[in-house]
């Protein structure tokens, strides 16, 4: 039998014994390839970050060297690490050493707050938290004390920049091998993790009032990675340009920043997807694939647009679009207007990517999310009832297949809900076209999906109740020009109270909440809606802040 971690729901013996026999789980570890696609290319650039250039070598070295020097500060495999940096080539060594190690990366994002942290280090019981300094005016050292003063499991705090005496030093933990050879000898001989246990958690975009963690295991990644990059095209020749946040699952591994890496391609962190800065490095760099949320794609094509004196990006021949359904109308205007093919991706932290294909029609490609990137993906469509709908008609998505886990970390309540029978349930309403390709029509799940970060509602609501004036609060998407959806709060106020926008933002701000999720618009009346059944009627409260955002003519 095959070792399970704890807390994790394991695939069925014969499920994972015919992934084995049939070469989709390798049984490598995740830094095996890494070190296959070195080899021969030691002189070639991996990574760039502004002046910094790190070839293969030079990258093999850091991780190797790392990864002791993890284990000799006093962490061991199977640790966790909150991971908040920004996009980084800081970010891409801490990672790779962690998977060298064994030690697990909990893949925070820079926009999370304490509210966030103090969560994901708690159900990963976390000894250490790896963040930058500041970003903008943000102190994200003050924000790893308190997660430190307030999960007991956190003992170590790292930081990328200046380090204090008490705090482990980023820079210093991440340098070449060179001066002083002892770690680097040592990390020969640090045991290879086992490629079924946990290889990192990444976030859920779920819907309880706290964030959910994903294990993702080194077979199943490295499997969701080789496809990906496959039906991406990935090769040597690839620059990849890392602009939405690296540890979203999207940019990390579909095919990603690990994808390019592995594929012996070079890959380049960008710190934001401005669209100034975007273009410049695109040229700069000769970039040829990158992954972008559709408000991100509608800002660099209207920039495009608009922009007389641009950069030359007829390098870039691939521009991945997900997170968000792609307006068609958008998705028509990728080819004419950037130059470059879309490749649509709905994929998902929890496991199933679908993409459309690079040579496949452009109806499909701008009108479509595209279809499973493995033919060992199951997928079905139902109906409420649970029974299969016929291609054509949209139902709730439910999948399986090998890299996609059966079940959340530490949640067997979530699990009930969110997995049925080892399909997991993702909430998407979709259809499949009769050439197999999914459209996504809307979900039936309660999240708000601001510009691809996922909010869930009912984490914002338990939040807002602190506020003893508000006797009933529902969060719900409104329409939102440049994002797709923004966070509309309505609530129902107790006897002689009142209360503002701002102070609700400055409470769910106090709380800790991150400033993405905080809503954007506030409405107060006199009743919630509510549906037969006694729940808030979400759907009603959607079509009310719809109305009351049409301008009045
Ligand atoms: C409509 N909804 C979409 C799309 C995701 C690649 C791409 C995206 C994610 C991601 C990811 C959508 N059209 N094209 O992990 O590797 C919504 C769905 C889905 C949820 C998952 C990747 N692409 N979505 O967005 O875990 O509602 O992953 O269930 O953040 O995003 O969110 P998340």
């Amino acid at each position: 039998t095959t070792p399970t971690a704890e807390g994790t729901v394991p695939w069925p013996e014969e499920t994972a014994a015919r992934y084995r026999q049939e070469g989709l789980w390798r049984d490598l570890p995740l830094h095996a390839v890494l070190m296959e696609s070195a080899k021969g290319r030691e002189d070639k650039v991996a990574l760039v970050d502004g002046d910094v250039r790190i070839t293969f070598g030079e990258l093999v070295d850091r991780v190797e060297a790392a990864a002791a020097r993890l284990l000799d500060i006093g962490l061991r495999p199977d640790d966790r690490i909150v991971l908040q940096l920004p996009n980084s080539w800081q970010f891409a060594v801490l990672t790779l050493a962690c998977f060298r190690a064994g030690i697990v990366p909990v893949m925070a994002l820079p926009g999370h707050r304490l509210h966030e942290m103090r969560a994901v280090a708690e159900v990963a019981e976390a000894r250490a938290v790896a963040v930058p300094e500041r970003i903008k005016d943000f102190d994200h050292r003050r924000l790893a004390q308190q997660v430190a003063e307030e999960v007991a499991s956190v003992e170590m705090i790292m930081i990328s920049g200046t380090a204090q005496a008490d705090e482990v030093s980023l820079d210093d933990l991440l340098r070449p091998s060179a001066s002083e050879d002892s770690p680097k000898e040592k990390a020969g001989g640090i045991p290879q993790p086992d490629p079924d246990l946990v290889l990192m958690f990444l976030l859920s975009g779920g819907t309880t009032g706290m964030p959910k963690l994903i294990a993702r295991t080194h077979n199943d990644y490295d499997y969701n990675i080789r496809e990906c990059s496959r039906v991406s095209g990935l090769s040597e020749d690839t620059v990849y340009l890392v602009a939405l946040p690296a540890g979203h699952n999207f940019p990390l591994g579909c095919p990603g920043l690990l994808g390019a890496l592995f594929a012996g391609g070079t890959v380049v962190m960008l710190s934001s997807p401005h669209p100034v800065k975007a273009l410049q490095t695109i040229q700069n760099e000769g970039v040829t694939v990158t992954a972008a949320v559709p408000a991100v794609a509608q800002r660099w094509i209207d920039y495009v647009e608009e922009t007389a004196d641009l950069p030359d990006i007829s390098s870039l021949k691939v521009l991945q679009v997900g997170g968000s359904r792609f307006p068609d109308e958008l998705a028509a205007r990728v080819r004419p207007v950037l130059g470059c093919t879309l490749q649509q991706v709905f994929g998902m932290a929890e496991g199933l990517i679908n993409m459309t294909r690079l040579d496949d029609p452009e109806e499909v490609i701008t009108t479509t999310q595209g279809r499973p990137v493995s033919s060992a993906d199951d997928i079905r469509i139902v109906d409420p009832l649970g029974q299969d709908l016929p291609d054509g008609q949209p139902g709730s998505i439910l999948t399986r297949g090998p890299y996609t886990p059966r079940g959340y970390y530490r949640a067997p309540e979530a699990n009930e809900r969110s997995f049925v029978e080892g399909w997991y349930s993702s909430g998407d309403i979709v259809e499949r076209r009769p050439d197999g390709n999914l459209v996504v029509h809307g979900r039936d799940k309660d999240i708000i999906n601001r510009g691809g970060e996922k909010i869930s509602a009912e984490e914002v609501e338990s939040l807002v109740y602190r506020l003893s004036a508000i006797e009933m609060a529902a969060a719900v998407a409104m329409p939102d020009p440049s994002l797709g959806e923004g966070l509309c709060l309505y609530v129902k106020l107790r006897e002689g109270e009142n209360i503002t926008l701002e102070q609700v933002r400055t409470e769910l701000t106090d709380a800790g909440l991150a400033p993405f999720k905080l809503p954007e618009r506030l409405e107060i009346i006199d009743e919630i809606p509510m549906t037969r059944v006694g729940k808030i009627n979400k759907k009603a409260l959607r079509e009310d802040v719809r109305r009351r955002m049409e301008p009045s003519s």
